[in-house]
C-alpha cells in the first residue's frame, strides 16, 4: 500500500467521551485523556514501529528529534562551560594589572575560542536544538521533517565542535579574534594553520545550522495538527520560524567570505589582497552581513521561552498575539539592514552610515513593543513567580539596559568614540547573555520536566537566578565604565597607572559569583533527574501541546494526534475534542496538512533509523580538517561522502509494508534481550 494510497480520506477524527469542566486546568487534564484511549496492541506496535532499540550502534542511528535535541542540548552545554571556563580565565589574567598568568599569544587564543565557542557552537546551536526537541511537540506531530537531516545536522556540528578544540590543545588554536578580521587572518600576518582551521569551522557549524531551519521551517509548514492553523501556531514555533527563515539568508554570507579567505590563503587568491585588487572591508561586509543578523537569530527564539513562559504564569493568553507575532517578524527583516554599524569605524561615507544608524535606532522599535506585550499580559494575569519567570524578569531588566546601549552606539560620534573597548563588550554581553542566556535558563527550568519527567528543585532554581543576576552585572556592568575610561578590548594585560585595576577586580569577583550559579544549576540538574518531584505530564497547567503528553514524551509523541480547537490548544480543548485516527502504527506515518489552514492533505512515512547521515557528517569532516593541510583530502573525503550519500537514499524495497515483525513476537524478543542484559 503505497504512501498516495493512504490519503487523507484514510484517516478519521473521532471524538472522545469525557465531561468537559470550564477551567484551563481541568480541561487540559481532560484533553490529556481523550489523546491516550488507545488499545494495547496499537500502543505495543507503534512503541515498536517508533522507538530506538538500545546500544551505542542504534544511539548513533536515532532519528528521534527528542533524542537528537536533547544530545544537541548537553552538546551545546557543554561547550557553553567550556567557553564559560575560558572566560573565566580571561577575567582572571585581567583581575590586576601586569598579571602574568597568560602570555599575549595564549590570550588571543582564549578571547578568540571563547567568542568563537559562544557564538557559533553554543548560542545558535542549543537554540536549534531547543526547536529540534520542542517544535514537533507543539504542532502535534511525531516527528521532524527530514529526521535523518536533523541527525545529520548534530553530527556535523559535533565533528566541527570536537576538531576545534582538539587543535586548541595542539595549540593550533584561531588567535585573530571571533570575527576573524582580514588583513590580520590572511596568508601575510597569519601564517601557520590556525585561521584555516577556524575557516572551516564555519563550515561546520552553518551546514548543521542550515539543516536545522530546513527541517524546522518544513515541520512547521507541513505537519502541524489539523485546526492550528496559521493563526493558533504557538509564539515559540513562531519564533523560530523567523530564526530558521533568517539562517537561511545569514549563514551563506560567512561560508563565501569564509571560503574566500581560505582560497586566499591555500589557493592563493586575493580576494581581501588590496595590493592585487582585492578589499579586505569586503571580508567586514560579508561577515557582518551574517554577523548581525547572527545575533537576532540567537535572540528571536529566546523570545519565544519568554512568550510560553509568560503565557503559562500569567495565566493567562498573551496580550497582542499577533503583535508579537509580526514584532519578530519585523526584527528578522530590519535585523538584515543594520551590518554596517560594525564599520562605522572604517571611514565609510557619512551618508550610508546614517542610515544605518537610522535602522540600528529603529530595530528598538518592535523589541518595545514585545516588552510592552508582556509586562501588559503579567500586569493583567495572575503572576506566579516561579523560576522560569524570574529568569525572564531578569532578562527583561538585563536586555533592556543592553538595548539603551546599542542605541547609544548607533549615533556614530558616540559609536567612533567606544568602539574596540570594554563598553561595546559590555552593550553585546548585556543584548546576548540577559537576551538569549537568561531566557535560555528560564526555559530549561519549564521545560525540564516535560524532557525528563522530573522538576527541577525550585529553591536550588530560585539561588541560580540570584546569583546569576547580582554576578552578571557584577562582571559586565563596570565594563562600561571601564570602555569609557578608555580600556581597548583584546589586550592581556594593562598598566597600573590606568586605574582600571579595581573595576577589573569587581568583574573578575562578578565572573566566580556566575560560575558558581551555573555550577548550582548543573547540581541542580544531575539531582532532579533522578530524585527530582516527579512532573507528570501537565505539571504548570500550560496550553501548548508538548504538555497533552507524558513526561518524557513516548518515542511515538501521541497516542492519536490531536485537533487543534483553538490557539491555547489544551486550554482551548473540550473533553470531547476529536482527534486524528487511521494512520498505520506499524509504519513512520505522519499526517501532512496544508500550510495555512492545517486542512489534513496527505499522510506519508517518515525514513527510520540509518547510520548514513553520521557517514556523510565524519566524510565532511575528513574533507574540511584534510584540506587544510592537502588538497588531496578533497579526494578522500568525497569518496565515503559519495558512499554514504548513496547509502542514506537508497530507496525503500517497493513492497516495504513498514515493519512486519508481528509486535508480540517483537515484545517477546526485547523480553529476551532485557533479560540476557540484566544477566
Ligand atoms: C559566562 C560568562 C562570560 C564572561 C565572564 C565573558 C567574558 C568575556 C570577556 C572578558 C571578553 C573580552 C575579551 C577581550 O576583549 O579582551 C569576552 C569576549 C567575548 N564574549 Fe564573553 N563572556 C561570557 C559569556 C559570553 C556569552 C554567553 C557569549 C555569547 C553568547 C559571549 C560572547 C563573547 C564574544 C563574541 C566575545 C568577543 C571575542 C573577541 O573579541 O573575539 N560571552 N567575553
Ligand atoms: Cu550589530
Amino acid at each position: 500500500m503505497k504512501a498516495e494510497e493512504n490519503t487523507a480520506q484514510n484517516v478519521e477524527t473521532t471524538t472522545g467521551s469525557h465531561e468537559t469542566t470550564a477551567t484551563t486546568g481541568a480541561a487540559s487534564a481532560q484533553a490529556v485523556l481523550a489523546l491516550s484511549l488507545m488499545e494495547d496492541q496499537e500502543h505495543a506496535e507503534l512503541e515498536r514501529t517508533w522507538s530506538d532499540e538500545p546500544g551505542l550502534w542504534n544511539w548513533l542511528r536515532s532519528v528521534d528529534h527528542k533524542s537528537i535535541g536533547k544530545r544537541y542540548i548537553v552538546t551545546a552545554f557543554i561547550f557553553f562551560l567550556l567557553g564559560g571556563l575560558l572566560a573565566l580565565i580571561m577575567r582572571l589574567q585581567l583581575s590586576r594589572p601586569e598579571n602574568t598568568l597568560l602570555g599575549p599569544d595564549q590570550y588571543n587564543q582564549i578571547f578568540t575560542m571563547h567568542g568563537t565557542t559562544m557564538m557559533f557552537l553554543f548560542a545558535i546551536p542549543v537554540m536549534e536544538a531547543m526547536g529540534i526537541y520542542l517544535v514537533p511537540l507543539m504542532l502535534g506531530t511525531r516527528n521532524i521533517a527530514f529526521p535523518r537531516l536533523a541527525a545529520f545536522s548534530y553530527w556535523i556540528y559535533l565533528f566541527g565542535g570536537i576538531t576545534l578544540y582538539v587543535f586548541f590543545f595542539l595549540n593550533i588554536g584561531p588567535d585573530t579574534g571571533w570575527f576573524s578580521y582580514v588583513p590580520l587572518a590572511g596568508p601575510e600576518f597569519s601564517p601557520g594553520k590556525r585561521v584555516d582551521i577556524w575557516s572551516q569551522l564555519i563550515n561546520f557549524t552553518e551546514i548543521a545550522a542550515l539543516a536545522a531551519s530546513i527541517e524546522l521551517i518544513a515541520t512547521t509548514f507541513k505537519l502541524r495538527a489539523p485546526g492550528m492553523s496559521v493563526n493558533r501556531i504557538p509564539l515559540f514555533v513562531w519564533a523560530m520560524l523567523v530564526m530558521s527563515f533568517m539562517v537561511i539568508f545569514a549563514m551563506p554570507a560567512v561560508m563565501t567570505s569564509s571560503l574566500f579567505l581560505t582560497l586566499d590563503r591555500l589557493v592563493g587568491t586575493h580576494f581581501f589582497n588590496q595590493a592585487e585588487g582585492g578589499d579586505p572591508l569586503l571580508w567586514q561586509h560579508l561577515f557582518w552581513f551574517f554577523g548581525h543578523p547572527e545575533v537576532y537569530i540567537i535572540f528571536i527564539p529566546a523570545l519565544g521561552f519568554v512568550s510560553s513562559i509568560i503565557q503559562t504564569f500569567s495565566r493567562r493568553p498573551n496580550f497582542g498575539y499577533l503583535a508579537l507575532v509580526l514584532s519578530m517578524i519585523a526584527t528578522g527583516f530590519i535585523g538584515f539592514g543594520l551590518w554596517v554599524h560594525h564599520m562605522f569605524a572604517t571611514g565609510l561615507p557619512q551618508l550610508g552610515e546614517s542610515f544605518f544608524t537610522a535602522a540600528t535606532m529603529m530595530i528598538a522599535i518592535p523589541s518595545g513593543v514585545q516588552i510592552f506585550c508582556w509586562i501588559a499580559t503579567l500586569w493583567s494575569g495572575r503572576p506566579q513567580f516561579k523560576t522560569p519567570l524570574l529568569f525572564v524578569l531578569g532578562f527583561f531588566f538585563i536586555f533592556v539596559l543592553g538595548g539603551l546601549s546599542g542605541v547609544m552606539q548607533a549615533s556614530v560620534p558616540v559609536n567612533l568614540q567606544v568602539h574596540d573597548t570594554f563598553f561595546v563588550v559590555a552593550h553585546f554581553h548585556y543584548v546576548l547573555i540577559g537576551g538569549a542566556v537568561f531566557p535560555l535558563f528560564g526555559a530549561f527550568y519549564y521545560w525540564f520536566p516535560k524532557m525528563t519527567g522530573r522538576m527541577l528543585g525550585e529553591r536550588l532554581g530560585r539561588w541560580n537566578f540570584a546569583l546569576l543576576f547580582v554576578g552578571f552585572n557584577l562582571t559586565f556592568f563596570p565594563m562600561h565604565q571601564l570602555g569609557l575610561q578608555g580600556m581597548p578590548r583584546r589586550v592581556y594585560t594593562y598598566l597600573p597607572g590606568t586605574g582600571w585595576g579595581k573595576l577589573n577586580m569587581l568583574a573578575t569577583a562578578g565572573g566566580v559569583v556566575m560560575t558558581v550559579g551555573v555550577a548550582l544549576f548543573i547540581l541542580n540538574a544531575l539531582w532532579s533527574r533522578r530524585r527530582g518531584r516527579v512532573a507528570g505530564d501537565n505539571p504548570w497547567g500550560a496550553d501548548t501541546l508538548e504538555w497533552a503528553t507524558s513526561s518524557p514524551p513516548p518515542s511515538y509523541n501521541f497516542d492519536y494526534l490531536p485537533i487543534v480547537q483553538g490557539r491555547e490548544a489544551l486550554w482551548a480543548r473540550t473533553d470531547d475534542a476529536p482527534v486524528v485516527t487511521g494512520l498505520r502504527t506499524n509504519c513512520r506515518d505522519v499526517l501532512l496538512t496544508k500550510t495555512l489552514d492545517a486542512e489534513p492533505d496527505n499522510t506519508m512515512s517518515l525514513p527510520s533509523p540509518s547510520i548514513w547521515p553520521v557517514g556523510v557528517a565524519f566524510s565532511a569532516a575528513v574533507t574540511f580538517i584534510g584540506s587544510c593541510f592537502t588538497p588531496w583530502a578533497l579526494v578522500w573525503g568525497a569518496i565515503p561522502a559519495f558512499i554514504s550519500l548513496v547509502g542514506w537514499g537508497w530507496p525503500k524495497p517497493k513492497d516495504d509494508k513498514c515493519d512486519l515483525t508481528p509486535v508480540d513476537e517483537w515484545s517477546e524478543e526485547k523480553r529476551r534481550k532485557e533479560a540476557r542484559r540484566a544477566q
